[in-house]
């Protein structure tokens, strides 16, 4: 009588037990050694490896229960009859393996025993993927925070390149200096001549500051308008010199004075009023340009016959358009007033309507658009001071001019004295006489 089959789960434990106890699954090398038949050759390159013999034996009989030959049988069968083959006859291990090859030829081909199988090989490879998973989780995370850490470093270390204070430096003066706001420089550039001042301000309002600079003599092109990005790069440059109003013996070359930046005319455009003269001749101009998409273009002048020393603006009646009042001399009124000499001066003009030529008008230019215009003739040797304050404390600020002695006058937007301040030494013969007044509207 035919013994009794064992279950498929009794038989695949019978098949592990036996797979044990074989030295062939010490190692996958020598498991290799059994796959050169032609039938189990092409199965070779795909057998699992493992770490241990248990692990082996499982993940081999698993797969190898799955594995199909071309005659539907299962690759099991001829693995057995190799693995077999390997151990002398009367070797009861030979008989064990033998007994579980013909057990196992016997089996149907939908026996659970395949289903076993396959169930153990999907849950194995699925616990292979997550381990992978896992890995190339913490690979990625790692690689994120690796990541993160250089950029937490670049940007705790990374150097402000903002444009915060600008100096002039060198002997000559003629080196621009651009500090971030730590005060380290970033920045610097070498200029042909002197430059008499520097001004950080976003000019054509596009949301990046400019370096604005100008120059004198001494160097081979004092009178320029110069504008740098942030970076120290030239964006534009635009000479003040002006073929002049007056007859005699002009040069080619002016020397900026005195500039500052500004909405003049209250339209939001920012304009440079820039004073400049002649380099040894007497006339002087002032100038209002703006720098738009990189390039100057001149919005107004005014000139004046000698030398202009500051420019300063306010909006003195609050119409949103700057005044802009001037100091510095006039050459030739000498030549129309009882008085001898270069007179020192002081006039106002509205930031929107600059036109014209100072008093006397010997220059070929119409008369003035000037608010006031007004000569000190001695003992007030010059200008001492010019600015801005609400004198009478109406709301309104006022011109105020400062003489010898400490003599101040406040003027209203035409040159009307709102006020006088006596100062410790001044005396009456100190004076302030106006040649235009009230031309403003
Ligand atoms: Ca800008
Ligand atoms: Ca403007
Ligand atoms: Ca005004
Ligand atoms: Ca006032």
């Amino acid at each position: 009588m035919k013994p009794e089959s064992p279950s498929p789960n009794d038989l695949y434990r019978r098949c592990r037990t036996v797979l044990l106890k074989c030295n062939e699954f010490d190692n996958d090398t020598t498991l290799r050694t059994i796959f050169i038949t032609k039938e189990l050759d092409p199965l070779r390159d795909r057998l699992p490896e493992a770490t241990n013999r248990s692990r082996r034996v499982d993940a081999v009989l698993d797969y190898l229960l799955t594995m199909r030959l071309s005659d539907g049988h299962p690759a099991l069968l001829p693995f057995l009859q190799v693995l077999n083959e390997r151990y002398y006859r009367g070797d009861a291990l030979r008989d064990e393996l033998e007994t579980l090859r013909i057990a196992l030829g016997d089996l149907p081909p939908d026996s659970a025993i395949y289903s076993i199988a396959k169930r153990r090989r999907f849950w194995m490879e699925l616990g292979r993927l997550k381990l992978a998973l896992l890995i190339l989780a913490l690979l990625v995370i790692s690689a994120v925070f690796s990541l993160f850490c250089i950029w937490s470093v670049t940007w705790l270390t990374r150097e402000d390149r903002r444009v915060y204070d600008v100096q002039i430096e060198g002997q000559d003066r003629n080196i621009i200096v651009a500090h971030n706001q730590q005060g380290s420089p970033i920045w610097q550039v070498k200029v042909d001549s002197r430059v008499i001042e520097v001004v950080v301000d976003d000019i054509d309002q596009d949301g990046k500051q400019e370096v604005i600079a100008a120059t004198q003599e001494p160097g081979a092109r004092p009178g320029w308008l110069l504008v740098f990005d942030a970076t120290g790069k030239l964006m534009a440059e635009h000479n003040t010199w002006k073929k002049v109003i007056y007859a005699g013996g002009a040069s080619d070359q002016f020397n900026v004075t005195d500039f500052l930046v500004t909405d003049l005319t209250g339209d939001g455009n920012k304009e440079i009023v820039a004073v400049s003269q002649d380099v040894y001749w007497y006339a002087s101009r002032l100038v209002a340009v703006r720098f738009q998409g990189e390039k100057f273009r001149e919005m107004s002048e005014y000139w004046n016959p000698g030398l202009l020393n500051t420019v300063d603006a306010a909006d003195i009646n609050g119409d949103g358009i700057q005044e802009i009042v001037c100091t510095g001399e006039n050459n030739d009124l000498q030549a129309v007033y009882p008085i001898r000499g270069n007179m020192p001066v002081v006039f106002a003009l509205e930031g929107s309507k600059i036109a014209g030529q100072a008093p006397p008008w010997f220059g070929d230019a119409p008369e003035g658009t000037e608010l006031w215009y007004a000569y000190a003739p001695p003992p007030s040797i010059h200008i001492a001071e010019v600015g801005f304050v609400d004198a009478d404390e109406d709301g309104v600020i006022e011109f105020h001019i400062t003489l010898a002695g400490n003599c101040s006058w406040y003027l209203d937007l035409k040159g009307n004295i709102v006020k006088r301040g006596i100062g410790t030494g001044c005396t009456d013969d100190v004076e302030l006489i106006f040649v235009t007044q009230g031309q403003g509207d």
